[in-house]
This record gives C-alpha cells, structure tokens and sequence, in this order.
C-alpha cells in the first residue's frame, strides 16, 4: 500500500464539545502522523467552496451554516492507505449507522453533526489539502 495524504477536519460540533483532545489522540492511537494541523473559522463562503460538490443538495445550506458557525481543526494526516484508513477510524457518515468504536459512532450526533471530514479519494485529498495548506506548510 502506498504512503497517503489525506486532509482530515474536526468540525464546530466537535470543538464545541472540546473533542479535539479526544480525537488527536484516536488519530495517534491508529497510527498516522500529523504532517500539519491548523485551527480557524470558516467564513461562509469558504465553507461553501470547500463544499461546492454538495451545491445541488437539499443540505448545503444547512452544512455551510454549520460548518462556519464556529472553530474548527484542519489536518493533513500522513499513513500507508490514508485516505480509506481515517474514512474506517471515521465511521460511516451518518453516526447512527456507522461501526462500532468510530469516531462518529462513538461521539457524532447527527448526519450533519458527525465530529469530522476525511478526503474520499486521492484527487480530493489533494485538492482538500491544497484548500486549507501552503506548500511550505508541508513538512
Ligand atoms: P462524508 O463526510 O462521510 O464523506 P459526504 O461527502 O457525502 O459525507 O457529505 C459531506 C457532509 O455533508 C457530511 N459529512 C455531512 O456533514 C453532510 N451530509 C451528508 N449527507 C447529509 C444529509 N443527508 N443530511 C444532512 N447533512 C448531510
């Protein structure tokens, strides 16, 4: 399997909570290294770039409120297969349906409120990375 890169956030629902803690150190505990990691609040229209995929869908607006209503952490996490293997540490997308021991199983709340985001693919991953880090921010 190939070194991976993938860019990881942990949302306001999860800062709100203070579960950054509690999430840094699920992501120690199942391996990857931290390359980058930065703190901000999205504006809206950074949210809604960020998003742009989901433009069409009933939710965007709900999810670009949500996503720049407050603080949140954005990674880049560094592994062999990252980008399945944080999208596993995840947990499905809705938390009710998601395995046992994830992330959003264990601490989401909703589809929407579900703790974190990870890339889906290798050309997202770059794209998302890109989004929220410089080049000189990759060491
Ligand atoms: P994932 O984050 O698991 O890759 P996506 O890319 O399908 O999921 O959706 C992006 C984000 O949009 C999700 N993390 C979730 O916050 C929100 N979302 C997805 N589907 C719904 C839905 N049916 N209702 C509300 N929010 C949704």
């Amino acid at each position: 399997m190939a070194l991976e890169r993938t860019l990881a956030l942990i949302k306001p629902d999860a800062v709100s909570r203070s579960l950054e803690g509690e999430i840094l150190s699920r992501i120690h505990k199942a391996g990857f290294r931290i390359v980058a990691l930065k703190t901000m609040r999205l504006t809206k229209s950074e949210a809604e770039g960020f998003y742009a995929v989901h433009k069409a869908r009933p939710f965007f607006k709900d999810l670009t409120d949500f996503m720049s209503s407050g603080k949140i952490f954005a990674l880049i996490l560094e592994a062999e297969g990252a980008i399945t293997k944080w999208r596993e540490v995840m947990g499905a997308t809705d938390p009710a349906k998601a395995a046992p021991g994830t992330i959003r199983r264990e601490l989401g709340k909703s589809i929407q409120n579900n703790c974190t985001h990870g890339s889906d693919a290798p050309e997202t991953a770059a794209l998302e990375i890109s989004y929220f880090f410089a080049a000189h921010e990759l060491i």
